[in-house]
């Protein structure tokens, strides 16, 4: 991959549209613009021309935008060509420009062009493809914060308080008769205190954006016929699952993504847990194990007309996983006077539902949303990734011992080496430093022409 190279690709999605767009970046557009179009069209105005082939016959007609480097979306000269959008007539224009002159671009490559050539953060270019994949409007309203710069800004103010108290240490580390002094001076003491806080508040903001991004995946389990499909329906507002008397109807899992409050919600139904000598059953009963395993919370739902004691509950518990937390969701309620109180102090939380009239699954929502400490969007989200949740952490983790050491050693040296690696880890997310391994896996996964 050299920047030397000039790159095309379609920059709208495969299939038909009223308008389809070719997009070309690199040192050669301006000659791929005067062979194919006839003439170079001026900076940044848009021009009808025709696209031509070879023997100078129009492949499509539409409008033509050149971005002279440095203002273009990747730095480089960009050429945009906003033809039909069929693929048959797109394909015949990249063909045509490959012929001049280019190759093919690799997915992201173009915003990856626009990373290296400073256009724009690695926490920015990551916000494109957020933004391109949002699933609500809060999520893409997240994604555009980031875009704007407000997440990679809130990481340079992190890096900034570092690189202060950094900067103390290293003072104390000058004039060694005083250091032992300066170490111990209150002063610093003060500043690693709200620099913990300057921690708590930017990962908070960087856990809801990765929320509204990723999300929660939620399994539903119980006894057959406990409600689990009803459950499902309810949550998803629509007939997702099919519901009827007769148990073990659930085999294959079924999955939905419900959205709440912009969090996107994976649910899945699965087939009821008991001992069953149907291979069938038994073989949807294994997978829902599985999926069990994989999920952040198990909703066991229990059927309170028949098992008010919620004993399917003491007897599956062994063969839970052991670190995925665990909600009774106590169903049929419409049905049942009371809710059995034994064990709510000690055992997982309970939340009694209807899911045939739909009682209780409004506080079974709000409940999930306070499991992941998701809060309802506020004017500050801003989209942000597994990635950088643990870049932030591994900083802090470098915060916590450097301040460890400043007790322990008052040795200065060590103390700014662990500032050091803090500023680090803070540095991976706007990618100042990154390797060509992580670089190659968040632009890997965008989309062709992004
Ligand atoms: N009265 C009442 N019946 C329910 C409720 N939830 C489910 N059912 C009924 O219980 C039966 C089994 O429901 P289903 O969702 O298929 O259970 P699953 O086997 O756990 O998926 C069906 O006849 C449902 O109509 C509820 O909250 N109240
Ligand atoms: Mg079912």
């Amino acid at each position: 991959m050299t920047r030397t190279d000039t790159i095309v690709a379609p920059a709208t999605p495969p299939g038909r549209g009223g308008i389809g767009i070719v997009r070309v970046s690199g040192p050669k557009a301006p000659e791929i613009a005067a062979v194919l179009l006839g003439e170079l069209p001026p900076a940044r105005t848009a021009r009808f021309a025709r696209f031509l082939d070879a023997a100078r016959e129009p492949l499509d007609a539409g409008l033509a935008l050149f971005f002279p480097a440095p203002h273009s979306y990747t730095g480089e000269h960009v050429l945009e060509l906003h033809g039909h959008g069929g693929p048959a007539v797109l394909e015949a224009v990249v063909q045509r420009i490959l012929e001049i002159g280019a190759r093919r671009a690799q997915p992201g490559e173009f915003t990856l062009r626009a990373f290296l050539n400073d256009k724009l953060d690695l926490a920015q270019a990551e916000a494109i493809a957020d933004l391109v994949d949002a699933g609500s409007r809060e999520a893409a309203r997240a994604a555009m914060r980031s875009l704007q710069g407000e997440f990679s800004a809130m990481v340079h103010g992190l890096t900034e308080a570092v690189t202060d108290v950094r900067a103390h240490v290293e003072a104390a580390i000058d004039f060694p008769e005083e250091e032992v002094d300066f170490l111990a001076d209150r002063q610093l003491h003060d500043r690693f205190h709200t620099l913990r806080d300057h921690f708590d508040a930017v990962e908070q903001s960087a856990r809801q954006g990765a929320l509204l991004r990723e999300g929660m995946t939620v399994v539903i389990a119980g006894r057959p016929n406990a409600g689990k499909s009803s459950l499902l329906n309810r949550l998803a507002g629509y007939e997702a699952a099919i519901v009827t008397p007769i148990p073990g109807t659930t085999r294959d899992i079924v999955r939905e993504r419900i959205d709440i409050d912009g969090m996107p919600l994976h649910v899945l139904d699965t087939a009821g847990l008991r001992d069953s000598a149907d291979v069938v059953e038994a073989e949807g009963i294994r997978r829902a194990h599985e999926q069990m395993r994989r999920a952040d919370r198990v909703l066991f739902v229990i059927d309170l007309t028949s098992d008010p004691d919620a004993r399917a509950y003491t007897q599956e518990r062994e063969r839970l996983p052991r670190d995925v937390p665990v909600t009774l969701v106590l169903n049929k309620s419409d049905l049942s006077s009371g809710i059995p109180l034994a064990d709510t102090l000690t055992g997982p939380p309970r939340i009694a539902v209807s899911a045939l009239t739909g009682a209780g699954v409004e506080r079974l929502r709000e409940h999930l949303k306070d499991c992941v400490g998701f809060r309802s969007v506020e004017a500050g989200t801003v989209s942000a990734r597994r990635r950088h949740l643990e870049a932030l952490r591994r900083a802090r983790d470098h915060v916590a011992a450097a301040e460890r050491r400043l007790r322990e050693s008052r040795s200065g040296e060590l103390v700014a080496e662990d500032l050091r690696g803090a500023q680090q880890a803070l540095s991976e997310i706007t990618g100042e430093f990154t390797s060509e391994d992580l670089l190659g896996r968040i632009f890997g996964s965008f989309c062709i022409g992004k």
